[in-house]
């Protein structure tokens, strides 16, 4: 079996009760935050086995509670309309005692999934078709957890999408500069602070019960929808470990930050980072075709401010983790989560400039 930790990754997928013995095991995708391998059994059959990163993720055992509930959830809803329950949703593998979870001698915590099979899984955008595609299926995605019974869930990660609780820990990790590094961001950092209060807009708005608290994905990057190789159809909704009650309008806008550009999300050439504001219409039709006229008149009217907020909360979370020396997102390189804090401030500085044709285009498909 090749993998780069072979024998422990050997023993881990014994336990699971799959169908043959896996015969490989290799490094797959591109996410920043669990260790995820691709394996293969004697029959060609695949799986994504993950090691949860419990540095985040600190009770990994509620957090597959959150995921065996919604994905179970989502099943039945499916085969209730006749989808594919096989393709449309996640389905968790357990260990020969019925464990979601399986952990290592070194308290890692691994799962295991069916690969979901002839599906495409986009790093960045081909065209204004795959925001839409990605739009409808995370639309649809909130839409289905409608009913979901949101105090069942436990809180992965507290205060996730808190923007001032993450700009309070940005203003900390400046304070400190165990780096010393923050000479070197005085421009990236003065963008923050230059915006301090716009960070409170949401937040506001649902402590004054404006805005309603939903079930949300609350992590709807583009690579984490499985596309349909033939179909083209966003089917499946993956990476579920951030499902949690929040806003609508942070789904919407991280895939916003994330998707309405062609840039890489690390890009150094900040003149190759450009907001796209046609991407970003394809997106939003996507999106309100997938909630289906569930959202409020005031949580449509914010969704440019969630565009907003999310790219700009990102942007200061990867600059506190360039600050506080790389301990959150994985990097690759000397400088990337600044590259990445650059990008996002770029995106910011581009929706400002664009933010009355951002409106329109809400109000063109709500109509
Ligand atoms: P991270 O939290 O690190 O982003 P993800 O759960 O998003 O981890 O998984 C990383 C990548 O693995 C995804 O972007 C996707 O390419 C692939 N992946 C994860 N789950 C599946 C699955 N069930 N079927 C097919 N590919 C998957
Ligand atoms: C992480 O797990 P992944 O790579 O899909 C992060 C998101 C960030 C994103 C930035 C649990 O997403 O919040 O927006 O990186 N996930 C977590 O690319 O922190
Ligand atoms: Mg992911």
């Amino acid at each position: 079996m090749k993998s780069i930790q072979t024998e422990l990754v050997r023993e881990i997928l014994s336990r699971f009760d799959l169908e043959g013995a896996v015969t490989e095991a290799v490094p797959y995708g591109e996410g920043h935050i669990n260790d995820t391998f691709l394996a293969t059994n004697e029959h060609g059959r695949h799986y994504i086995l993950q090691r949860i990163n419990t540095e985040i993720f600190r009770d990994p055992e509620a957090l597959m509670e959150n995921v065996c509930g919604v994905t179970d959830y989502l099943r039945g809803m499916i085969e209730r309309q006749g989808g594919d329950t096989e393709r449309e949703t996640m389905r968790v593998r357990r260990d020969r005692e019925g464990l979601a979870c399986v952990r290592d001698p070194e308290g890692g915590a691994w799962r295991v999934y069916d690969f979901v099979e002839r599906t495409v899984c986009l790093q960045r955008v081909r065209g204004a078709e795959d925001l839409k595609t990605v739009g409808e299926a995370f639309g649809r995605f909130q839409r289905m957890l409608a009913g979901y019974p949101a105090e069942t869930l436990h809180e992965t990660i507290p205060r996730f999408h808190d923007t001032p609780d993450r700009y309070e820990k940005f203003e900390r990790a400046l304070e400190a500069d165990v780096c010393k590094r923050a000479g070197e961001c005085a421009e990236a950092i003065a963008f923050v602070q230059a915006r301090k209060r716009d960070c409170g807009v949401l937040m506001e708005l649902l402590s004054a019960g404006e805005l309603p608290l939903r079930v949300t994905h609350n992590d709807t990057k583009l690579n984490n929808v499985l596309i349909d190789e033939k179909t083209g159809r966003g089917i499946c909704v993956i990476d579920l470990d951030t499902v949690m009650p929040g806003l609508s309008l942070n789904d919407f806008g991280d895939t916003v930050r994330f998707g309405a550009n062609d840039c890489e999300e690390d890009e150094r050439d900040l003149t190759k980072v450009n907001f796209s504001l046609p991407l970003y219409e394809s997106f939003t039709e996507g999106f309100l075709s997938g909630c289906g006229g569930a959202l409020t008149e005031k949580e449509l009217e914010y969704l440019p401010w969630g565009a907003k907020l999310m790219t700009l909360e990102c942007g200061v979370r990867f600059l506190t983790d360039h600050l506080e020396g790389d301990h959150y997102f994985k990097i690759h390189r000397e400088g990337q989560n600044l590259d990445r804090a650059r990008t996002q401030f770029k995106l910011v500085s581009d929706m400002e400039r664009d933010w009355e044709a951002m409106s329109g285009v809400v109000r063109k498909y709500c109509l």
